[in-house]
């Protein structure tokens, strides 16, 4: 499965199964999986499986990886009924709280969510 995945990465490991994760969603391109501590009744996290660290790491042939993350996350939101409103997210970078260095869509649903973040 996960042929291009870093040998460090957290998100690697659970892709790799060495460490255990709730799934919720796969397919060819990407991993989802329950958020350890989540911030909302729903909050997924859609991985690719490819290891890279993040959105301004990426490059153009990342461009599907990146788009099939959001259309899970699209998908995952009709599953579980929360399509009135949810968000995705990606944290770039230490100063906007990213802390794992693989690229990950937040999904968040379930609740009234404000605007803007914080
Ligand atoms: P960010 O701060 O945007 O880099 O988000 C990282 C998220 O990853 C954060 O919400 C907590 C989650 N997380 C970190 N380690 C683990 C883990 O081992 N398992 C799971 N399920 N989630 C994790």
């Amino acid at each position: 499965m996960a042929n291009d995945t870093d040998s460090s990465c957290i998100f690697c490991r659970i892709l790799r199964g060495e460490i255990p994760s709730k799934k919720v969603y796969e397919d060819e391109y990407v991993y989802a999986f329950e958020d350890i501590d989540p911030k909302a009744p729903t909050h997924v996290l859609v991985i690719p499986k490819k290891h890279f660290a993040g959105l301004k790491e990426a490059q153009a042939e990342d461009a599907e990886a990146i788009g099939r993350c959001h259309l899970a996350a699209a998908e995952i939101a009709r599953r579980r009924n929360i399509e009135h409103g949810y968000r995705t997210v990606l944290n770039v970078g230490p100063g906007a709280g990213q802390s794992v260095f693989h690229l990950h869509v937040h999904l968040l649903g379930g609740r009234s969510l404000s605007w803007p973040p914080g």
